[in-house]
């Protein structure tokens, strides 16, 4: 990493709030880190304004990407400065969906591979796709992606403007798991001819791998991981290699779950939720066929993005989960030990909160989701004093 982006990571919140005249703490990078807020174990510094932003991700440099649910991919370079990332794709924006997260290639500092996914219409309706491209970067603090190729859809497009999912995440071993939302229409999540409610596993390049739980079943039933999902916002892998996501589930029913290869999680046959009619359905204790979430919410949260940290900034929650929450405003601490799970804290940031990364020096960096009355901040936790 260039050591000028390392170690004005810290500086960049201050330089980039002050341009924007956020009412935060001021000084320099070696001032104490300013007062927690409402008894919150961090200072909260908004560094950003972004405009519907939906995901992030950090270059090896520590110049951040983000991208916008409209469709555009912005870069943020550590002295604040946000330029455009151009060759996005043209994106089907409405409801829940638009260009949605954004992942690198493990093996990016040596190929550039980036991998963004977006909904898209066509026959049928509309679907979540999944692409990736070669990122080229400028000099003039932006850049853009070359040779994007969809190497992913859901399948089948259907009407509609929900539960897209769409988030990636890629294994230690470097395979593709992309999150693959039910899209609100229920029994597709137990149908395997379909990859709608699904945990999909793929290779880079979108090949199907040959230990794939249903592999040599059918074209859209080999590219399936886990199913019975409803909305998966989030999907992280652990430290020790565990995967971890959460859904969103019906009324009362938001999960956060364990993924085990080719397990079933249910949905709609069971959930601790009810649908929104007020409807019963099942609860998990009557179904133990069914993988059961080690995390159930309700109220629910809406959970969406999720890290497990590594961070040294913050060393008590080293391999606890974070996860925002939209309707619950909040960020929910969620202690792991080994297979278990349990929500140890919720901090209300009195906006909606739609994802969360981990910084190269290990602060928390949170989005705001934009719209319904929250901002679109990028918002940088480091510890109170
Ligand atoms: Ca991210
Ligand atoms: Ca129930």
């Amino acid at each position: 990493m260039h050591p000028f982006l390392l170690a004005s990571l810290s500086a960049l919140a201050l330089v980039a709030c002050n341009s924007s005249n956020e009412s935060v703490a001021s000084g320099n990078s070696a001032a104490p880190a300013p007062a927690a807020q409402n008894g919150r174990p961090f200072a909260v510094q908004p560094v950003a304004d972004f405009d519907e932003p939906w995901a992030m991700t950090f270059l090896p440099d520590g110049r951040l990407l983000i991208t916008e649910k409209k469709g555009q991919l912005k870069l943020m370079g550590a002295d604040g400065n946000i330029g455009a990332v151009t060759g996005t794709p043209e994106v089907a924006y409405g409801g829940q969906g638009g260009l949605g997260d954004v992942v690198l290639h493990p093996d990016f500092a040596n190929n550039a591979r980036i991998y963004l996914s977006w909904v898209e219409a066509g026959e049928g309706g509309k679907g979540a796709v999944v692409g990736r491209g070669t990122l080229v970067l400028d000099n003039q603090g932006g850049g853009r992606i070359d040779n994007l190729e969809v190497i992913w859809r859901q399948e089948p497009k259907v009407s509609g403007n929900g539960h897209f999912s769409h988030r990636i995440a890629f294994s230690p071993d470097g395979y593709l798991f992309i999150t693959s939302g039910e899209r609100q229409k229920f029994d597709p999540a137990q149908d395997l001819n379909q990859n709608l409610g699904k945990v999909v596993r793929l290779t880079d390049a979108g090949g199907v791998p040959g230990d794939n739980p249903f592999y040599d079943q059918g074209r859209i039933k080999s590219q399936i991981w886990s199913y019975g999902h409803r909305n998966l916002l989030g999907i992280a892998f652990a430290p020790d290699g565990k995967l971890w996501t959460h859904e969103m589930g019906p009324a009362g029913g938001d999960e956060f779950n364990l993924i085990e290869k080719g397990s079933n999680y249910g949905y709609p046959i069971v959930s601790n939720g009810n649908h929104y009619d007020g409807r019963d359905i099942p609860d998990h204790a009557t179904r133990p066929e069914f993988n059961a979430p080690e995390v159930t919410w309700n109220p629910v949260i809406s959970p969406a993005g999720l890290i497990i940290y590594t961070g040294a900034m913050f060393p008590a929650w080293k391999g606890n989960a974070f996860i925002g929450g939209l309707s619950g405003k909040a960020l929910v601490r969620v202690a792991i030990d080994g297979t278990r799970a349990r929500e140890a804290e919720r901090w209300d940031m009195g906006a909606r909160i739609r994802e969360v990364e981990q910084g190269p020096d290990g602060a928390i960096l949170l989005l705001e989701d934009g719209g319904q009355e929250s901002e679109g901040r990028l918002l940088r936790l480091t510890p109170a004093s």
